[in-house]
């Protein structure tokens, strides 16, 4: 049995296709479905449907034997116990740091809230700049509105949120896109049938199935 763990929504969405040319079909949709282990048309896989800062996790400790997180989640999460062979290329965005348009933080010590804490620090002492960091779990464009930091650290796609809360995108951290992740003992007991996905998923991304 191959188990991959996934998280709903756009991950899901756009891993989809790409794991069909592997001949992975979930039998059903789990936006509709409470279920959070998905078989799929092959009886030897399934799908394990948990949150996307909990893939790695899942997959280090071998209770998943591949995952797909974004590259956030993963830098964040520090991969060093996981195997990461293909970069999917989908749910593509941006890490950065925003603020309020038309105000800059220059030469001053500076709040900065985010989700992406361990990101956040290694961004700010590599600029030399002296940063407190505020974690928070979610809704990053509320803190400057309110005065809880002068800055967040959060991913950016088509940048409406931002706008559309008076923040304006300012340096850009890192590219993210979403990775293949593999248990380090599975890569070695199950290597042919993984290596073999590996292989149809690479097809896939290079056929240009997921765009
Ligand atoms: O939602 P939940 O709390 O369950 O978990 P999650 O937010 O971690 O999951 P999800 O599904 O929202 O995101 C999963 C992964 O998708 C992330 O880890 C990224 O790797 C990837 N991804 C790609 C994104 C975005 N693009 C993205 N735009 N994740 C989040 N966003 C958010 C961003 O945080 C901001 O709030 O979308 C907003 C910005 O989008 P624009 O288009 O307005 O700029
Ligand atoms: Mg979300």
């Amino acid at each position: 049995m191959l188990t991959i763990a996934v998280s709903k929504g756009r991950i899901y969405k756009e891993a989809l296709p790409l794991l069909a040319c592997a001949g992975i079909v979930p039998t059903c949709d789990p936006e509709s479905s409470r279920k959070l282990i998905l078989p799929t048309g092959d009886p030897g896989v399934r799908l394990l449907i948990i949150r996307a800062t909990d893939v790695p996790t899942y997959v280090e400790y071998g209770a998943a034997d591949l995952g797909i997180a974004g590259k956030d989640v993963l830098v964040e999460h520090g991969a060093g116990g996981l195997y990461e062979p293909l970069d999917l290329e989908i749910a593509r965005c941006r890490m950065m740091t925003a603020g309020k348009i038309g105000e800059t933080w220059e030469g001053k010590r500076i709040r900065v809230a985010t989700k992406y804490v361990r990101i956040a620090k290694r961004f700010f002492a590599e600029q030399g700049i002296q940063a407190e960091i505020i974690k928070l779990y979610g809704s990053m464009e509320l803190a400057p509105l309110v005065g809880l930091a002068e800055c967040i650290v959060d991913l950016v796609d088509t940048g409406n949120t931002l706008k559309a809360n008076g923040l304006e995108p300012r340096d850009h951290i890192m590219d993210i896109s979403s990775r293949l992740v593999v248990n380090k003992a599975a890569m070695k007991t199950k290597n042919q049938r993984i290596k073999s996905l590996i292989g149809d998923l690479e097809s896939a991304i290079n056929d240009g199935t997921s765009s």
